[in-house]
């Protein structure tokens, strides 16, 4: 492998390895699950969490007895369940969290978001650990070009390669997977 490969390799690993570390996982309701036996305050249970874009939220429940439905603030509000913007049916539903701001679910089956089975899900922006990551690299304004003379190839590359790996990552990860397999098949 020529070292540009190998540096390419390197970087995605790495990129691999720190989204890992970042990315958490949450049961709604913890070990109660999703739910009306209990009166479990999902609202409580919210504020003790720390949602990051990348974290997975994961609703368990008895797929007879409830859903899950993505919804509006009016609809979270008002127990709405006529028109949900996505409904989820199997029991074990997992939910990638993709952007910052508020993420409302309810449950659909009459009456039970207004027993409480509704929960608001508030994914901030910046982390409170406040460390770098490729979310607040990707978050930071970039200046219109009109403003700003262009800066000289030379130096301006590594910068836009190193931002566009982080903002492709999923790109990345095909990459290295490409890259690993080429031998085996040719
Ligand atoms: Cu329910």
């Amino acid at each position: 492998m020529a070292f540009t490969e190998k540096a390419v390799v390197f970087l995605v690993m790495m990129m691999a390895a720190f989204q890992i570390s970042h990315a958490a996982v949450h049961k709604v309701g913890d070990s109660s699950a999703w739910t009306i036996i209990g009166n479990i305050d999902y609202r409580k249970w919210a504020a003790t969490k720390n949602f990051q874009v990348g974290d997975t939220i994961i609703f368990e429940y008895n797929a007879k007895f409830h859903n899950v439905m993505r919804v509006t603030h009016a609809m979270y509000k008002s127990c709405n369940a006529s028109s949900p913007l996505t409904t989820m049916t199997t029991g074990n539903d997992s939910i990638k969290i993709t952007n910052h701001g508020h993420h409302f679910f309810i449950c659909g089956v009459p009456g039970h978001c207004q027993a409480g089975q509704k929960v608001d899900i508030n994914v901030m922006k910046v982390s409170a650990a406040a460390a770098p990551t490729p979310t607040s690299a990707m978050a930071s304004p970039v200046p219109p070009a009109a403003n700003v003379p262009a800066p000289s190839p030379n130096n301006a590359s590594p910068f836009i390669v190193v931002k566009g790996a982080f903002a492709f990552s999923a790109l990345a990860m095909a990459l290295l997977h490409f890259l690993l397999f080429l031998p085996l098949h040719y």
